[in-house]
């Protein structure tokens, strides 16, 4: 891990030098105002790069399969310091069609249905599991299809799918001032972009709707955290507060009703700890929070997705904010989701607040099954 200090005029400027010298897999671990002699006020930016960068290790796979690997590899080793180079390609060989022969299981697994369904509905049943749609939606989906008589051949069948895959997403509108202080509280896992999706929601209420706001900081356990939201709020010249407990937060929220918004940036943690969600749930409920947005990346694995919903689910979450639509490979998994809570954002960079757009059930079927699909499929794949 490569930790380097920046001190810069402003953060975009920092953010800069960071991408220039550590690259963009940089992370800026904290931030925080300092002032010069002449009382001029910089920035100054703590960056990490991990030098075991490990973005391009491919997803771990199945560990009975990497033990096999493993253990060829481990004779191979062995046969390679003998100088063997004919055991050598053998073990090679071997090890190449072990792992066509794990892919092939892997496949009959996911998916399993596929040659019960027949040849058009079983293609779309790969199709669809390729995008990550969970299984039962999948079958329901094609249950329809068939149904309804549009599985006569692909293209049809795909677009029938994709109209129909609207009943399994929930949309909720943005934000809108009205008579009352509204109280938005965001939470979620670690890094899923909660204090900038905070933040950009922040700026557009107060440049679109011309909204007065103020944004506070109850992230105050993480080094950094309260600085971060700090150094945006004064760059965007938005008020700050810090609230370090449920107490705190409920005497911020007494006095600050005047305003339209009060934004609360909460700390990520892992969904798993109970004592992490009964913070949120104490924070959001001592300020009688209506909005309360659930941030999840898109990024993040089904089965993870499934435990944060779970977790997540007795803060009463009344919508979502989907982050990192720009990263994530494929969405369907998101679906377990967002058929039970509506989407309201989402983002899709890392711009600030230009990247944050109010959800659309079309551009979400767009991400989850998009309409040139059939033409970036290898035909013998599907
Ligand atoms: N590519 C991409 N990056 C994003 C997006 N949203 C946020 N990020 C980046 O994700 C990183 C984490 O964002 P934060 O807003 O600090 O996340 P957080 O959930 O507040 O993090 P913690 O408070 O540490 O749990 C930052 O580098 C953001 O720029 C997005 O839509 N796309
Ligand atoms: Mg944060």
């Amino acid at each position: 891990m490569k930790i380097k200090k920046y001190i810069a005029k402003n953060l975009t400027e920092g953010k800069l030098k960071i991408k220039e010298e550590l690259g963009s897999e940089a992370v800026i671990l904290s931030t925080r105002k300092i002032k010069k002699a002449d009382g001029i006020e910089l920035i100054e930016i703590v960056a990490a790069l991990d030098s075991d960068n490990n973005s391009q290790i491919p997803k771990k796979e199945n560990p009975g399969k990497s033990r096999m690997i493993n253990q060829i590899l481990k004779k191979n080793q062995s046969v390679n310091s003998a100088g063997n180079d004919e055991s050598y390609s053998r073990l090679l060989r071997e090890i190449d069609s072990l792992k066509k022969e794990m892919n092939e299981i892997n496949d009959n697994v996911k998916y399993k249905y596929a040659a019960a369904l027949g040849p058009i509905a079983g293609k779309i049943f790969k199709i669809l599991r390729k995008q990550e749609v969970p299984e039962d939606i999948a079958l329901k989906l094609i249950g329809k299809t068939i149904d309804a008589g549009a599985n006569n051949n692909l293209i049809n069948a795909m677009d029938f799918i994709r109209f129909n895959l609207r009943d399994y997403i929930k949309i909720d509108k943005p934000l809108k001032k009205d008579s009352t202080t509204q109280k938005v509280v965001v939470f979620g896992g670690t890094g899923t972009g909660k204090t900038t999706a905070l933040v950009r929601i922040g700026i557009i209420s107060k440049l679109v709707l011309k909204a007065d706001i103020t944004l506070v900081s109850a992230d105050t356990q993480k080094v950094g955290g309260a600085e971060q939201l700090e150094t945006y709020a004064s760059i965007s010249g938005i008020s700050f507060r810090t609230a370090y407990n449920s107490d705190e937060l409920k005497e911020i929220t007494d006095s600050e009703d005047n305003k339209d918004f009060i934004f609360i940036d909460t700390r990520g943690s892992n969904h798993k700890e109970k004592e992490f969600i009964d913070e949120i749930i104490m924070l959001a409920d001592s300020v009688n929070a209506q909005h309360r947005f659930m941030v999840i990346s898109a990024t993040t694995a089904e089965e993870t997705l499934r435990q944060q919903l779970e977790c997540f689910k007795s803060v009463k979450p009344t919508g979502v904010i989907l982050t990192k639509l720009d990263e994530a490979f494929s969405l369907g998994s998101i679906l377990k989701v967002i058929q039970e809570i509506p989407v309201t954002y989402i983002t899709t960079g890392q711009r600030i607040p230009e990247d944050l757009e109010p959800a659309s059930k079309e551009m979400l079927i767009e991400h989850i099954l998009p309409k040139n699909i059939l033409e970036t499929m290898v035909p013998e794949k599907i």
